[in-house]
């Protein structure tokens, strides 16, 4: 339309230059009329250019505006995703709902596990207990969760690398324990025939995990050999015993590459410390200088935190608990004592760490960690939490739980 214009424009405008080259006064009364009818077409002419040109800017400055405005919606949404994620690093539950409110998710099941099995900027640890909740919901999406895992044709090892990768299994045992199952129901459903029941697929699970730490960790000092694996395992197939190469497969398999477990905390300790199993003021004794300390204790994944202020960050020491035993001391000068010594006892020094005067790393000094409380009732609460953190070890009450209930199967 607009290049027809432009046409009889251009030939209007050649009549024109015509017209007025050979001037106003050569020209008779029907080309003066002709030459006043053709200013006036251009003239409307041009007019039409000039609408269709602020018609044109006025398109364009609407293109811009609702782009604008796209692009800050974006940007406004990608500020509350990320503010979702830090949420649901901090408190899963509390992280979740505010992206439901916000319409960054719905409510369903399937979509909050689809948001956690992609686990974009989420912390594999929240992941972990977000999933192990026992609420209605959560359990709804870890059963959405471990159907977005796909593990046909995988060998049971195969597809536990794949699972406990996906996020960080939490310490407590119920969790644990549905967690396993959901997983033992799946890797049953995609690879029929393979065990006789879920219960076996279970078991196994839990026997190839233990496995994984008897090789590979360095303080466990003997390490089984295939046939104990094998013996081990022995009637766990709903009573008969699984086929030896699967077994030697897997047990191949651990041995050449342990599993790799997310920790994604990484330098950042703080969320470790979220829901410790003890935490509050204790006196501690140092340990080449004998003076007593007011510390901030937490005790959270076998291992006891101390801190200067609640509010501190970075611990200023840290005693892994492991091969550590606990016991009631009486001092003459604090009252409501325990200590935490070395089971190979000797005198040994305790593996422990500490920051020094300079903000450096170093290793403790203590032979033991004495501790006063302040009361008798917070001592023996101290005492209790950190036996219960030493002893725990959940797989095992759970595996002996599911062979009994295979064996009143058969
Ligand atoms: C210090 O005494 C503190 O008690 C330290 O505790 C302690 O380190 C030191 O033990 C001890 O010498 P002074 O401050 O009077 O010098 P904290 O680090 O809690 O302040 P621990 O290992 O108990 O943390 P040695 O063993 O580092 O000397």
């Amino acid at each position: 339309m607009l290049a027809l214009r432009l046409e009889y424009s251009w030939k209007i405008e050649t009549r024109q230059t015509r017209f007025e080259a050979q001037g106003a006064s050569e020209l008779s009364g029907v080309e003066k009329t002709e030459l006043g009818q053709i200013q006036q077409h251009k003239k409307n002419l041009l007019d039409d250019i000039q609408k269709l040109k602020n018609e044109i800017a006025e398109v364009i400055a609407q293109i811009e505006e609702f782009e604008h405005s796209e692009e800050s919606k974006k940007i406004q949404r990608n500020k509350q995703l990320c503010a979702g994620r830090k949420k649901f690093n901090m408190d899963p539950r509390k992280g979740i709902e505010f992206l439901i409110e916000k319409n960054l998710l719905s409510d369903s099941a399937v979509e909050i596990a689809e948001f956690l099995y992609k686990g974009e900027g989420l912390s594999k640890t929240a992941i972990g207990d977000y999933l192990g909740e026992r609420g209605t919901k959560n359990i709804q999406v870890l059963q959405a969760f471990v159907e977005q895992h796909e593990f046909s044709d995988l060998n049971l090892v195969q597809a536990l690398r794949q699972f406990l990768w996906s996020f960080r299994l939490p310490g407590e045992a119920q969790k644990i324990d549905r967690m396993m199952e959901t997983f033992a129901t799946r890797y049953c459903q995609c690879n029929p025939g393979v065990f006789q029941s879920t219960d076996t697929c279970y078991v196994l699970s839990f026997s190839v995990i233990m496995l994984n730490t008897s090789l590979h960790n360095p303080n466990v000092k003997d390490k089984p050999p295939l046939q104990r694996f094998i013996s081990m395992n022995r009637g766990i197939n709903d009573g008969g015993d699984l086929p030896e190469d699967l077994l030697m497969n897997l047990y191949d398999s651990i041995k050449s590459e342990p599993f790799k477990i997310p920790e994604d905390d990484g330098n950042d300790l703080t969320h470790t410390f979220f829901n410790p199993e003890q935490e509050g003021w204790l006196q501690k004794l140092g340990g080449r200088v004998k003076t007593w300390k007011r510390r901030w204790f937490i005790l959270t994944d076998n291992c006891l935190y101390y801190f200067e202020y609640t509010t501190d960050k970075e611990p200023r020491g840290i005693i892994p608990l492991e091969n550590l035993s606990v016991q009631k001391v009486n001092d003459p000068k604090k009252p409501n004592c325990f200590e935490l010594f070395s089971d190979s006892g000797n005198g040994q020094k305790i593996k422990a760490c500490k920051t020094d005067g300079d903000g450096k790393l170093v290793e403790g000094k203590h032979q033991s960690y004495r501790m006063s409380a302040n009361s008798s009732e917070e001592r023996d609460l101290w005492m209790n939490a950190i036996r219960a953190s030493i002893s725990r070890d959940p797989f095992y009450d759970l595996v002996s739980a599911r062979k009994k209930k295979i064996a009143s199967k058969k």
